[in-house]
This record gives C-alpha cells, structure tokens and sequence, in this order.
C-alpha cells in the first residue's frame, strides 16, 4: 500500500505540525505537570477546523478524508497526547456516531457545531462496574408518558467529561434484553440534572480532562435517541471501532516523539570520550524502535484507509491498535533506558512519552479486547 500523502493530507499535517512547534510545544512541560487541561488551546484548534475534518461540508465539515485525521492525531500526540485524545474524544466518540447514526434533524443540530469547532463532544460508555462488558450497564432509560426518557446513572473515566458540550451516552431501556436492550442518547451538557463527579488524577495524558458523568432523573426528549432503541451496543462498538484507529495513531505520536528525543540524546550525552549513539547497544535500539514504528505507522494508516473506503475496518482498528500501543510502549521504555536516570526525571520529556504510552494499551478497549476481536475474527 502507498502512504504517499496527497496535498490536502500534507496540508493537515502542516497545519498540526505548526500547532504542536508554536502552540503546544512551549508549555507543554509545565501543562503536563500541573495537569492543566487548557480550553483555550483547544479552542484555538477546533478553530482550524480539526473537529470537522472528514465530515461533509454540508455539516461544516472540511470533507477531507479520514486519514487526514488520523495523521493530524498522530502529529499532534507528538507534541501533546492529551490534545490529540482531546481532538480523537470529539471527533471519533462523538461526532462520528452522530453523522453515522444520526438523523438529518440530529446532524444539523449536533455534528454542525461540533465540525464548527463551537461545540466539543464525548462518549459515555463505560461505567464502574462495565468496561469491557460493555453490556453490564447499569445506566437506566425509561420512557415516560409522552415517549421522552428519564436517564439515571453513572460513567467513570469519561474523556472531555465536563470540557464537552454534546455527549453520546448508552444505557439500558431494556435490562432482560442484554446487548439489545442497550440504546444511545445524544445528551446535551445543560440539561437539568446532568451533572460532573470526580475528576481523575491520571498517571499520563495530563493535558486532557477525564471526568465522571452522573445523571439523575435527566429528561432526554425522543428526538435526542440516536439510532434505534436496542441499537446502542452496535453503536457502541462501530464507534470505537473509529475510535482505536486515533487510539492508534496517538501511540504512534507518543513513539515517534519519544524516538526523536531519544535520537537527539544520544547524539549530545558523551560517555567514555564519545557519544552514546556511537555504541551499537545504543545504535541498535534505536534502529529497532524505529523498525516497530514503521511497521506499527503500516497498520494505522491501513486501517484508516479501509474506514475510509467503507471497507469493514473492525478488526484492521484492533491490530492497528494493540500493534501500536504496544509498540508505544515499548519504545517510550526504552526511550527512557537510553535517557537513563535523566529518563527517570520528570525535567525530561522520556518520562512523560512513558506515561502518555500506557494508556493507549488500556482504553477504547484494552489490548486483550483486541485480541478477543481478533481471535473472534479467526474463528467464526
Ligand atoms: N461492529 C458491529 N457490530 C458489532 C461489533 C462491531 N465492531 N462488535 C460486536 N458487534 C455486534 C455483534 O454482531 C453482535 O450482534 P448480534 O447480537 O446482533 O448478533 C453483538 O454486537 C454482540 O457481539 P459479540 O457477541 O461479539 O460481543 P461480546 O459481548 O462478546 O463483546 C467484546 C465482545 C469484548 C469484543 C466487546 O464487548 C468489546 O469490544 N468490549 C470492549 C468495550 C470497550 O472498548 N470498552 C472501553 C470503553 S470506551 S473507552
């Protein structure tokens, strides 16, 4: 396959790129160890229209295509993960099922601003006791007597939880009916009784906000069900489908950013009269975390082609995401190793890619749920 980017692509990494070195880079350090979530950058890159960037122009939407995205997510986990989950939290948990499920009235009303850049968006899916059993939901809509909905429950760990303005939430209308009592709700931050609970204190991607989202007695007018009653679970799962190609292309950000540093490290520490980068030990891993990250980029932007195409993508999303992650990972640490007990300190950015890294093994379905999907795969 031939990753040769056409000029709109190179456009948008051009435009990420300029972000990350201007915007993100400078303060990036200090909004990582204070955990500032910063709306105002947010805003300045939802300005650029990155909400919106494979959505019709019908919807705002700069109809580009979706590999554009990915590689504006990819660009800008190089200089911030946080901002890229930000920017993936919108685009691939909320604005995606919105225009995939939504009706003409819901796109209008919700994916314009959302590809506008006025609103963000979330996805409430998982709760305490339903992370990968996604269908142990304990959230609960039930109709009242004009066909609206009374929602109540709880999600935990919920990305741009209290920063976003349009959320797409699951719960059960029909508990004895399992994954097919599960339905979505496209669920607006005012309504009365939807309100924030804790904010998590996370080991990495400080820069984003992760709240719990909790719902007493919120009234959802029927116009705001998103597909059909007892779709959700699909819902669900197409979407993070979407999901794990910008989990995806965060890991291979993260990596990158994390080799580059290292590369650059090498090249300056001397030890025993010369640089590091000098002794094969060194040398050697950095070739070795530069051949997992192209091998991992093949699979990213495979599986965003196939989205793109309308080709079923589910299960390119899972090895593209569990490659990546784990490759993520694994270059960070030894990003870190090279770094040495300057990686361990939080004055260097090794550390931080380290962090950044794990959580892209953990959510949008951990790493052993894309096994599960994979091996489901080989053995229907
Ligand atoms: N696209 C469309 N439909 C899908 C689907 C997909 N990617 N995955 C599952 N489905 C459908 C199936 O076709 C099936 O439909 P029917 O009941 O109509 O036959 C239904 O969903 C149930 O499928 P399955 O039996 O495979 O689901 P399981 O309950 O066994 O779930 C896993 C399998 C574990 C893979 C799934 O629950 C999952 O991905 N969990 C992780 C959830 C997650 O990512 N949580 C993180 C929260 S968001 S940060």
């Amino acid at each position: 396959m031939d990753f040769e980017l056409d000029d709109v692509q190179q456009e948008f990494v051009r435009l990420a790129h300029n972000f990350g070195e201007k915007k993100l880079a400078p303060t990036i350090m200090e909004r990582d160890h204070k955990g500032i979530y910063d709306e105002n950058l947010i805003q300045e890159l939802l300005d650029m229209g990155m909400g919106g960037i494979y959505f019709p122009e019908q919807y705002a939407g700069a109809e580009a295509d979706v590999l554009s995205y990915i590689l504006v997510v990819e660009e800008l986990a190089k200089y911030d993960a946080g901002v890229s989950i930000t920017l993936s939290g919108t685009v691939s948990l909320c604005a995606n099922p919105i225009w995939q499920f939504g009706t003409d009235a819901q796109k209008e009303k919700y994916l314009t601003p959302l590809c506008e850049g006025t609103k963000l968006g979330a996805f409430g899916l998982t709760e305490p006791n339903a992370g990968t059993d996604a269908s142990g939901q304990q959230t609960v809509a039930t109709k009242d007597e004009n066909g609206d909905y009374i929602l109540n429950g709880s999600k935990i760990f919920i990305t741009n939880g209290g920063a976003a303005d349009i959320y797409v939430v699951f719960a059960m209308t029909d508990k004895s009916k399992g994954n097919h009592g599960i339905t979505a709700f496209i669920i607006e931050k005012d309504m009365p009784g939807f309100t924030f609970g804790k904010k998590e204190d996370k080991m990495g991607i400080h820069t984003s906000q992760t709240e719990e989202l909790i719902f007493q007695d919120v009234k959802v007018p029927k116009e705001n069900l998103l597909g059909q009653e007892g779709k959700g679970f699909k819902i669900a799962m197409m979407t993070l489908d979407g999901g794990r190609i910008g989990v995806a292309a965060q890991a291979l950000g993260i990596a990158e950013a994390a080799l580059a540093d290292a590369v650059e490290y090498s090249k300056q520490r001397v030890q025993f009269g010369r640089p590091i980068c000098k002794f094969q030990s060194v040398s050697f891993k950095l070739a070795d975390m530069k051949m997992q990250i192209e091998a991992a980029r093949n699979l990213v932007y495979k599986a965003a082609t196939r989205k793109q195409a309308g080709i079923p993508f589910s299960i390119d999303a899972a090895i593209a995401k569990r490659v990546a992650s784990d490759v993520a990972m694994r270059v960070s640490t030894e990003a870190v190793q090279i770094f040495g007990g300057y990686g361990y300190s939080e004055e260097y950015p090794a550390a931080r890619h380290m962090r950044d890294a794990k959580i892209t093994q953990i959510y949008e379905g951990t790493n052993e749920v894309q096994l599960m999907v994979t091996a489901g795969s080989l053995l229907r």
